[in-house]
């Protein structure tokens, strides 16, 4: 079954009413039910389906062993994000497989396919959690107690699915399976329309981190307190978000994002008595990310200061810089005819996994160039162009 039709069996599964786009969190409905898709997907092309302890699905195609040729990608999405952003690697993996076996192949290393639990940390907060507990990045305790806005830690999601949480945990046994690992994405970027090609290959991934700055005030009445009595959180949560784009764009190839504040008690004639927001920042090069961060938490002390409010920040993920095997990369290259070589500032299961086992990444053409919005999209042809692309890699890698 071609990628593209694969796609469309899951487009109504998460759909976002209020957001517009899917909303498919880790262990919720639209997960599990993405899941159990998944699972039957493989189970009519003869996988041998098994979940590791740390959630994550695998597909055999044949025995189970090490050094096997892995491909995959992720289910879940960011809050209201598109309807690519990781089910396309998941697709392309199950119709390369439907390809190669169309034209006679048998690998004659193991083959397998690979789905991760919570790539994007949109439930619990942080990102690529599946692959960074399989590898021992996460600590299991941290994972476990780790909560979701509704209070819901990770090991009750996961129990409530069927898991057990208590087994969560580096898995080096699970982790020795993985000979290469090769993941295709949609592009998050207008590389490949700029380049007029279908696909690419990936080269690297610049650093990230996550950054939780929680303000604290004094919640009061909006109209009967006058402004010198305030001690408003808001007002150093607006100063930390405008300090973070402007320390950014001062800076070469830096971003900085505030995508989410959450304001306590959040009402619209209430001073909020606390405000929490998340800063998402990235930039290539050792030291860099560390060193943005510093200055916009500098003001945000300093504009907590001012208005008597008290200020903690806490780093919830970083992810060095990933440069992905070259070896790999240059093999893949030459299967596919000679593509570009992208450089990305999206993190990937496959860039954690990257200080493991030789990684690869393939990139399919997003005509709009957004990504974690609905609008990201990919055409039909170029979807198919990329599982006949990953099927060529495989077909070398495990032939
Ligand atoms: O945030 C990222 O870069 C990825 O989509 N998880
Ligand atoms: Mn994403
Ligand atoms: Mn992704």
């Amino acid at each position: 079954m071609s990628a593209d039709r694969l796609l469309r069996e899951i487009a109504d599964v998460g759909r976002d009413a209020g957001r517009g786009g899917y909303s498919r969190h880790a262990f919720d409905d639209a997960e599990l039910t993405l899941r159990q898709w998944f699972i039957e997907q493989a189970g009519m092309r003869g996988l041998a389906v098994r979940t590791d302890r740390n959630g994550n699905i695998w597909a055999w195609w044949g025995r189970p062993q090490r050094g096997a040729v892995v491909t995959g990608s992720h289910l879940d999405s960011v809050p209201g994000g598109g309807a690519f952003d990781g089910p396309l690697g998941v697709a392309s993996a199950i119709a390369a497989v439907d390809i190669l076996r169309a034209k006679g192949f048998s690998p004659t290393k193991p083959l397998a396919l690979l789905v991760f639990a919570e790539e994007e940390g949109g439930r619990f907060g942080v990102p690529c959690l599946g692959s960074r507990l399989l590898t021992g990045a996460l600590d299991a305790d941290r994972a476990r107690g780790l909560r979701d806005t509704e209070g819901i830690t990770l090991a009750e999601a996961a129990a409530k699915a069927g898991h057990d949480p208590e087994r969560f945990g580096a898995d080096p046994e699970s982790l020795s399976m993985i000979g290469c690992f090769i993941e295709l994405h949609v592009e998050q970027g207008r590389g490949l329309i700029d380049m007029d090609s279908p696909v690419a290959t990936g080269s690297s991934i610049i650093a990230h981190g996550r950054y939780r700055f929680s303000f604290s005030g004094q919640g009061n009445h909006a109209g009967a307190t006058l402004i010198a009595d305030r001690h408003d959180p808001m007002l150093p949560a607006a100063a930390v978000i405008a300090a973070a784009r402007r320390a950014a764009a001062a800076a070469r190839d830096a971003r900085a994002t505030v995508g989410r504040l959450v304001p306590v008690p959040g009402g619209t004639n209430v001073i909020a008595s606390t405000v929490d927001l998340w800063l998402d920042a990235r930039v290539p090069g050792a030291g860099r990310t560390a060193a943005l961060v510093d200055d916009i938490a500098e003001v945000a002390r300093i504009a907590a200061a001012e208005e008597g409010c008290r200020v903690t920040i806490t780093e919830e993920s970083y992810s060095d810089d990933v440069v992905f095997d070259e070896p790999l990369r240059r093999r893949m290259d030459r299967v596919l005819g000679g593509v570009p070589a992208l450089p990305t500032g999206a993190g990937h299961d496959a860039g954690i996994l990257a200080a493991h086992v030789p990684a690869g990444m393939l990139y399919v053409r997003n005509p709009t160039g957004i990504s974690h919005a609905p609008e990201e999209h990919a055409e039909p042809i170029d979807v198919d162009f990329g599982a006949v692309s990953l099927a060529h890699v495989l077909e070398e890698l495990a032939g």
